[in-house]
């Protein structure tokens, strides 16, 4: 592992070679994750675009090397390997799934390739406290019980169902949620996990139905989700239905329809349009793309920057020659206080953001992107 981490330093940049440097992006750019996949790579894509010429001027050519990990645990590492064993790949950004993002990530840290994750949320992402491993959002054992808190006090939610799906996300996720929303007094009248890939949920919700709650809760992701709730109103479940970050998409809307009204969301991803740097990214994305953002895709974006950060700290700290993945992944690990579109960035000892923040949504309409409720800082 050390031989092929080793490889990359000390060339200098006009020495004919090592002059390019290359960043993966990781993500689902397939399957029913796509549309979060393809928003995290695009936002990538239009940040280290961005900084091509400014890398240019210090000698080195900016290169984004894709990989669609199709939500797959095993493709993740299969391409993780492949990044390993390419020399000129000094940097990830990814991935989308947790559940992709945890086993992966064991094979960045052998090669010493610095991983910044613009959504993963579940706590072994970083509990783990590998060297390599980063990420600008919130955790999962903060949003779960912010969306509780939400859910009893503001929502006078007593009696709550839970369903999730299974993955490092929305179980983990959905625990936390039930364990704050059971010392806030609530009590949790059914817990059931459906698989990802279902289409019918007519029996889980039948379950749900039996039980009246007084709120419904899912920890997964869109696609699942908007199915949930579509088929769950279609049964006469009028109560609010609730769920996190993996609900955050403009696909929720497309699958739900006129159900997705009375859905509140958590998502560690802010608005886009609250600041003018957000909305500089979204008219640039939009111009670029011909499409509109999605709630991760400037997190695409700012965890590049953080990337792009990380590889010029660590050029300027290695006399302008090309650093090894030893000295970009600890350049990247010592970002202060950046400045993204939406984000501003310091990761702790284990590679959590010190400044993230819960967002709490209401889809009030047939729209994307929902209207925001309030905000959680820690
Ligand atoms: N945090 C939402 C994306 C799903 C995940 O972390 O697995």
């Amino acid at each position: 592992m050390g031989l092929v981490a080793g490889c990359s330093g000390g060339q200098t940049a006009s020495g004919g070679g090592g002059n390019v440097i290359k960043i993966a992006t990781q993500t689902p750019l397939s399957g029913g994750s796509a549309t979060l996949g393809e928003a995290i790579k695009l936002g990538a894509q239009l940040a280290l675009e961005d900084q091509q010429a400014k890398f240019k001027e210090m000698g080195f050519e900016l290169q984004l090397i894709p990989y669609d990990d199709q939500a797959d645990p095993k493709k993740g590492v299969a391409n993780a390997e492949l990044i390993g064993a390419d020399n000129e790949i000094l940097a990830v950004v990814g991935h989308l799934n947790s559940g992709v993002a945890i086993p992966s990530s064991v094979t960045y840290e052998k090669y010493a390739i610095p991983m910044v994750s613009p959504a993963n949320t579940a706590t072994d992402v970083t509990d783990r406290e590998l060297k390599t491993t980063n990420r600008i959002v919130a955790r999962d054992d903060f949003q779960g019980p912010a969306a509780a808190d939400f859910a009893v006090n503001t929502l006078g939610a007593k009696k709550i169902f839970i369903i999730q799906d299974k993955t490092a996300y929305g179980s983990g996720l959905a625990e936390a949620f039930k364990g704050a929303a059971e010392e806030l007094g609530a009590e949790i009248v059914g817990f059931e996990g459906i698989t990802v890939g279902e289409k019918d949920f007519n029996g889980v919700l039948n379950i749900v139905t039996s039980k009246k709650p007084d709120l419904v809760y899912f920890g997964g992701l869109y696609s699942e989700g908007g199915l949930i709730i579509k088929q769950g109103r279609e049964k006469g479940i009028d109560v609010p239905f609730m769920g996190g970050d993996g609900l955050d998409s403009s696909t929720l809307v497309e699958i739900a329809g006129d159900a997705v009204k009375n859905t509140y969301i958590t998502s560690v991803a802010g608005d886009t349009f609250a600041s003018d740097a957000g909305k500089k990214f979204a008219d640039d994305y939009k111009a670029k793309f011909s499409k509109n953002v999605e709630s991760y895709s400037a997190y695409g974006y700012d965890s590049m920057g953080v990337v792009l950060k990380g590889i010029e700290d660590a050029i300027n700290a290695n006399d302008g020659k090309l650093p090894t993945r030893e000295q970009v992944r600890d350049a990247v690990r010592n970002v202060t206080d950046f400045q993204g579109a939406v984000t501003k960035v310091t990761f702790d000892d284990k590679g959590d953001n010190e400044y993230a923040q819960i967002f709490i949504y209401k889809f009030d309409e047939v729209a994307y992107p929902p209207k925001q409720e309030s905000v959680v800082s820690k």
